[in-house]
């Protein structure tokens, strides 16, 4: 069973968007291709969805600027513009992704006390989404991860899927991600490297079905 996870293909982290991924928008073609040619038994989209007052906004902590360092609930917690608020249309999928081949939406960070880059749980590790559950139940035993932010959301997920499902084959794909910070991005695919997680581009997805 093979499954992709497009992580967080929403207008708030493209350009435009209130959280805005520099060149965001140009992993919307790849996510399509992958979706259309890779082969994927199951294709999960998370969605970022957080309550207008969401304790990651800066907007909440008097005083604080957006990209500065705060504490939410007693942890480091860095302060990011107001965005993906649940219902609005920062929140919304990218409109150009091909939402008709998503089989499941798995929105995260609901709770205004934490914040939740990964699709699978919580920051503080301590609330699970369920996403682990389904992908185990549904047998999968190899996953691509990809999407918006490398840095941040793309590699806690990553990362959360090596921790939570051991006997799954992890995969980053490069080409159909974008992160915030080219610095994070380089900490980011290491972090993956180290943790087991292979590096692969589209090509090599596309090219192993490809006859
Ligand atoms: C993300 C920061 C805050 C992401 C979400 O999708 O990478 N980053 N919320
Ligand atoms: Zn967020």
């Amino acid at each position: 069973m093979k499954c992709l996870l497009l992580v967080d293909i929403q207008n708030g982290f493209c350009p435009g968007g209130h959280l805005a991924v520099p060149g965001g928008d140009a992993v919307v073609p790849v996510a399509n291709r992958l979706m259309a040619k890779g082969g994927y038994d199951l294709i999960v989209a998370s969605q970022d969805w957080h309550p207008a007052d969401h304790g990651s906004f800066a907007s909440q902590h008097d005083g604080a600027a957006p990209f500065t360092m705060g504490t939410l609930n007693g942890q480091p917690q860095m302060l990011w513009p107001d965005h993906c608020v649940e219902g609005t249309e920062d929140a919304a999928l990218r409109p150009d992704l091909d939402q008709s081949r998503i089989d499941t939406i798995q929105r995260k960070g609901l709770d205004r006390t934490v914040d939740s880059y990964s699709a699978f749980r919580d920051n503080d590790q301590t609330a699970l989404t369920g996403l682990s559950d389904l992908l185990r139940a549904r047998g999968v035993t190899r996953l691509d991860v990809c999407g918006l932010a490398t840095d941040y959301c793309v590699k806690f997920s990553a990362l959360d899927a090596r921790a939570m499902l051991p006997e799954a084959h992890i995969r980053f794909i490069e080409d159909a991600s974008r992160g915030i910070d080219p610095e994070g991005v380089r900490t980011a695919i290491d972090e993956m490297t180290q943790a087991g997680i292979a590096v692969v581009t589209s090509d090599t997805v596309l090219s192993e079905t490809r006859v």
